[in-house]
């Protein structure tokens, strides 16, 4: 049966994430190279509904090609992707494929809505592939053009692997050729040597070039540059670009997408932000940071660490003027305990975050899941106007006898963290004059 949830019906908003967490970020050395993490499927499945439902409809997975379990993977994703269509609408998932006609039909049968085609052209790339470029061009378009004619409804991505370390000639010889049967095309900065000026240039040609064709980022952080690269080509008018969640990926990985969405709202380009739960961005950075075992770090933009003051004179500058040290809406990004503990993308690993890192109780995984469905129960039974915090702090102390780590009392003041109610409704007080040590303490997370 023909899928009514056709590309060509689809349309595009003026940023569509292709999020790629499970492909190029599974790529990661912190899964790989120690096998100190993997992600199970149920990890996957529970990271693709997170993105479902924080507003991406495109979602890079592995060719089902790869492995039995990737395939069987693959079958569990759309399941999630088939159970949300009444909710969030269609999403698109994309298989990540060699230009092969094996990993073709692999993807095909596994009933992917694209393909994201790659072929290795940089002249360092090209030499560990062995083949003339005119070669692996000629082979290209005739299999891309082959799969265009007898799937008409494909989504089909080309990416020159190395993108920027391709001449602009060599590029243009290739793309020429393959222009005229695909959707998309990647420029894929594969080692992340590009800046934000040859980005900027290299988009506008391409565009110029290719005026039926859309374009697809995929930034890496070699140099630093993956969200700043990212950022001017959106703003250059790239409608695409992948990112992964705290951008994670290969080496030292590509743009995070929240820390896109973030800078995109900062520089006020809200219809680029068209469809994304915004609020959900702390959230789903905690969900994924859990399943890697870590803590969002302190390099992701949208991170408590940004709210997080404990330089003294630091402190006494927020107490007075809340935007001296925290110039961006944080809140708005769901760094909120709201959003935490309420929103759509809270699940027990948050309960688990907040009461451990927030709140600095001792506790386990195993438990802060126990008092994760405890609390969902109990939540929608008191009165409006009860914190979430209470009742979770409440429920942690009283019903499952949690205590604090002990710190000392000399350090007790330097952390203010402005994420609960009451610290900002400490804070708030002592910003309009009343700036005493009580308040302040108040301010201060309340550690017992
Ligand atoms: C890879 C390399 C890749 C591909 C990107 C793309 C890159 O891991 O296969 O398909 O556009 O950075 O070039 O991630
Ligand atoms: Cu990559």
């Amino acid at each position: 049966m023909m899928s009514p949830f056709q590309f060509k019906n689809y349309q595009p908003r003026p940023l569509e994430i292709i999020d790629t967490t499970l492909r190029e970020g599974s790529q990661t050395s912190l899964l790989h190279d120690h096998y100190k993490y993997f992600f199970t499927q149920s990890d996957k499945v529970e990271i693709a509904r997170s993105l479902i439902v924080y507003g991406v409809k495109f979602i890079e997975l592995f060719s089902p090609i790869i492995s039995p379990r990737e395939r069987d993977d693959f079958n569990a994703i759309k399941a999630v992707r088939d159970e949300l269509i009444m909710q969030k609408g269609y999403t698109f998932l994309l298989a990540h494929v060699r230009c092969h006609p094996d990993d073709i039909e692999a993807a095909i049968d596994a009933g992917a809505d694209g393909l994201n085609i790659y072929i290795r052209l940089s002249d360092t790339a090209r030499y560990s592939h062995g083949k003339d470029i005119d070669t692996v061009v000629s082979r290209a378009r005739t299999l891309i053009e082959d799969v265009r004619k007898n799937y008409p409804d494909l989504i089909l991505r080309f990416s020159g692997e190395d993108a920027f370390r391709t001449a602009e000639d060599d590029l243009f010889r290739v793309y020429d050729q393959i222009a005229p049967f695909v959707d998309r095309f990647g420029t894929p900065d594969t080692v992340g040597v590009a800046i934000p000026s040859v980005v900027a240039r290299r988009l506008e040609l391409l565009r110029e070039r290719y005026p039926s064709v859309e374009f697809e980022g995929h930034f890496h952080d070699d140099r630093g540059f993956s969200l700043i690269n990212a950022l001017e080509a959106v703003q250059n008018g790239m409608r695409y670009i992948n990112t992964t969640l705290l951008g994670i990926g290969d080496r030292s990985g590509i743009t995070s997408m929240t820390a896109l969405l973030y800078n995109l709202y900062i520089d006020k380009y809200y219809d680029h932000l068209e469809g994304y739960s915004l609020r959900g961005s702390y959230p789903i950075n905690v969900m994924f940071a859990s399943k890697l075992k870590k803590l969002v770090p302190s390099k992701e933009p949208v991170s408590l660490t940004n709210r997080t003051h404990t330089a003294g004179v630091h402190q006494q500058a927020m107490l007075n003027h809340a935007s001296t040290y925290e110039p961006f809406p944080l809140d708005q990004f769901g760094v909120s305990e709201s959003e935490m503990l309420l929103g759509p993308l809270s699940g027990w690993n948050m309960i688990y975050y907040f009461l451990k890192e927030i709140k600095y109780y001792n506790l386990d995984e195993a438990t802060a899941r126990q008092i994760a469905a405890v609390f969902k129960e109990r939540i929608y039974d008191y009165k409006s106007g009860t914190s979430p915090t209470t009742i979770l702090v409440d429920l942690a102390e009283k019903e499952f006898g949690l205590t604090r780590i002990a710190i000392p009392d000399q350090f007790k003041d330097n952390i203010l963290q402005r994420l609960d109610e009451e610290s900002q409704a400490a804070l708030a007080a002592a910003a309009d004059g009343n700036n005493n040590a009580e308040a302040r303490r108040e301010a201060a997370v309340s550690i017992k």
